[in-house]
């Protein structure tokens, strides 16, 4: 267990980011928490942490502000979302790369011992996932390289940094390929929210309107696997805690198809079976993803607890206590 750590969160404002802040501070670290967000679009605020938010990291001085003294720095922090953001947003998503690249230039300066950057599943090669319910991928198959247009190349092109500013300089560096997590305290509309959030918010408000249809964005037959927070942020630690310096796949390889997911989320809402309009134009994604997890047992001797029926309910829950409270918050930050 990582403790008495002084450790910088940067996009601890975020989903993952807030659920890292919480574990680190309850294991006994020291945390600074960074993020580009104004304070009221923070998922998770934090007492006993420095918090610094409006911060933009994209820029070297904030970056050389809040490294001087830490021992950890776990990169959490891009412009991102589900298919909706990520697809009208390339050049967005690539100025990320600015984020890594002046942290990592800072750590360096100021001898950061050990750096987590977070990859994504959308660095493998879009070819090998083509089809509905393919094999899982395996770390090795992000080359050659075929990423998703914009995000995925930027997380592969940062995988790539990251590894150089360790061979060069020594810095310790771990990199988890996160597999679509979902949970409470994430995302759930406004543009950047993913398919679990998405289609738990149709569900719930189709409850509460009374309604009998949900819009499912392409054929519903496109397969995925889910991650649950709390096993995302125990592989991230157990990764962290590791001596294995290569990009892990943390996700999980229960692989769904959008309509089963459906199904479940409506089993958990009690609705009864909602009429599914497939709206074919909205953005896809690749057609099927999946996690190959021989690697993360191999290195970790660990792999995910939480199935995706007990980590929807988890998620339905929340979102369904949280609409109609309020809308998005992050609407502000989704294009307009
Ligand atoms: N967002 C969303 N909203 N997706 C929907 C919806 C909806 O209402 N209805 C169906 N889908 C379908 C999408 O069309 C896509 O085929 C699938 O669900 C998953 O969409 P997603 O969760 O937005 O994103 P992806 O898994 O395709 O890609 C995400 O992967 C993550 C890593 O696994 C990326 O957007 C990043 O968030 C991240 O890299």
């Amino acid at each position: 267990m990582i403790n008495n750590k002084k450790i910088l969160i940067v996009g601890a404002g975020g989903f993952i980011g807030g659920h890292l802040v919480k574990r680190l501070l309850r294991d006994g670290n020291s945390i600074i928490a960074v993020d580009i967000k104004s304070r009221e679009y923070w998922f998770q605020e934090f007492e006993d942490v420095e918090n610094h938010f409006s911060t933009d990291m994209k820029n070297i001085e904030n970056c050389r502000k809040v490294t001087k003294e830490v021992d950890y720095v776990f990169n959490m922090a891009c412009n991102m979302g589900g298919m909706g953001f990520i697809e009208n947003n390339k050049a967005e998503c690539m100025q990320s790369v600015l984020i890594n690249t002046n942290l990592l230039i800072a750590c360096k300066d100021f001898g950061v011992q050990k750096y987590f950057f977070s990859s994504s599943a959308c660095a493998y090669n879009k070819s090998m996932q083509q089809e509905a319910f393919i094999e899982g991928l395996k770390e090795e198959d992000a080359y050659p390289a075929d990423p998703e247009d914009g995000y995925g190349w930027e997380k592969l092109f940062s995988e790539r940094m990251c590894r150089h500013f360790m061979e060069d300089y020594g810095i310790e560096v771990r990199i988890a390929r996160y597999h679509n997590v979902y949970g409470p305290f994430g995302t759930y509309d406004g543009g950047r929210e993913k398919a679990p959030a998405a289609l738990c918010r149709k569900v719930a408000n189709a409850k509460k309107n009374n309604a009998d249809k949900i819009e499912i964005w392409g054929d519903g037959k496109q397969t995925r696997s889910f991650l649950y927070i709390d096993d995302c942020v125990e592989g991230t630690l157990r990764l962290f805690e590791s001596d294995y310096p290569n990009p892990v796949n943390i996700g999980s390889d229960e692989q769904v198809s959008i309509n089963q997911m459906v199904d479940v989320i409506e089993k958990i809402s009690g609705i009864k079976k909602l009429e599914r309009i497939y709206l074919l134009d909205k953005p896809k994604g690749v057609r099927g993803r999946t996690s190959n997890n021989d690697l993360v047992k191999k290195v970790l001797n660990w792999s995910y607890e939480t199935k995706l029926k007990e980590g929807l309910e988890k998620t339905y829950d929340w979102i369904n206590s949280e609409t109609g409270k309020h809308g998005s918050n992050l609407s502000k930050f989704t294009k307009s």
